[in-house]
């Protein structure tokens, strides 16, 4: 069964607020963003957050923290002299979050079950903080489908690993399913920044999420495999037909909570690897992390475009 707002019930909406799809929520006294360290009691989220209007995610702390360094001289954000960028969340010792002016940047860590909680949590926060129209950004690695390592892919639909293009969730003992749409506009807004000096290339394409790294992406070198290469191939080219260009582990849920909400949102993600060459990521560290800053300078290119800078 399905669940969550339809499109006529979003188009009712008529201010810029974030809505829940949750009546429990405005009755409650106060709410806890537990794994974010943050309150509806214990902070004042409209005086630290009500100028939110980009919020980008990405797996890990650290990577989240230089590009929030990274935006602070791209947006010219300057701190106080001596200080350093806070982790806002860093008592929940799960995810770390860093603001710089109207850009919030988090680490959601790997896959669909750690990205669903953060977001429920940074949903909410958008509730409580008052953000207006904020837009969601997924900025990550995966592995290409055809696409050779260090190029960009942008979702245009993401589908689970049996090509079912909703996030499916037991809840109450019954499977809820949420459709994973994203915003086609904004996908195609982010591959038309890119200039024609960048070093890699940008496909807007489908994304098959997985639940695991190894056998869920069909893998032949994870601990347990009961394939064989030949398979391993068939099923990649397969999915390559149906226009799957990549697999990364966060873009169902992501897709799906954004809709659900009616935010907008975006995946972009690099390549680490093209999947019909191999498996082992074996990129010397120093390339990867070079890579890692694509997206990076592709979302910041949107921001700064957007806030109207130069
Ligand atoms: C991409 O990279 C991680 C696995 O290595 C996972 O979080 C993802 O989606
Ligand atoms: N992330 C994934 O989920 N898969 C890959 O192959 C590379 C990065």
């Amino acid at each position: 069964s399905n669940s969550g707002h339809d499109e006529e019930e979003r188009d009712s909406f008529d201010d810029a607020n974030v809505h829940l799809c949750n009546p429990h929520i405005a009755g409650m006294e106060q709410d806890i963003l537990y794994h974010l360290a943050l309150g509806s009691g214990s902070h004042d989220l409209v005086e630290m957050f009500s100028d939110v209007r980009y919020v980008c995610m990405g797996g890990t702390p650290k990577r989240m923290e230089s590009f929030a360094y990274y935006l602070m001289d791209e947006i010219g954000y300057k701190l106080p002299a001596g200080t350093t960028l806070l982790d806002i969340s860093h008592m929940s010792y799960r995810y770390s979050m860093f603001k710089v002016g109207p850009v919030l940047c988090f680490s959601h860590g790997m896959g669909i079950p750690s990205v669903g909680i953060l977001l429920h949590e940074v949903i909410k926060l958008m509730y409580h903080a008052q953000c207006k129209n904020p837009i969601f950004f997924r900025l990550g690695t995966c592995g290409g489908i055809g696409i050779e390592g260090g190029n960009l892919v942008i979702t245009e639909s993401a589908v689970d690993g049996l090509l079912r293009p909703y996030l499916e969730l037991p809840v109450l003992g019954k499977l809820q399913r949420k459709p994973a749409i994203l915003d086609k506009q904004l996908a195609n807004d982010l591959k038309n920044l890119r200039l024609d000096d960048d070093p890699f290339s940008i496909t807007v394409g489908k994304t098959m999420c997985t639940y695991d790294f190894y056998e869920g992406q069909g893998r032949l070198d994870g601990a347990f495999c009961d394939y064989t290469e030949e398979d391993k191939l068939n099923f990649l080219k397969k999915i390559h037909k149906e226009n799957i260009v990549n697999m990364e582990m966060e873009s169902l849920c992501f897709a799906a909570l954004c809709h659900q909400a009616g935010i907008r949102g975006a995946v972009i993600c690099v390549t680490l690897l093209n999947r019909l060459n191999g498996d082992q990521v074996a990129t010397p560290k120093e390339t990867l992390s070079n890579w890692q800053e694509y997206p990076q300078l592709l979302v910041a290119r949107y921001i700064k475009k957007n806030m109207g800078l130069p």
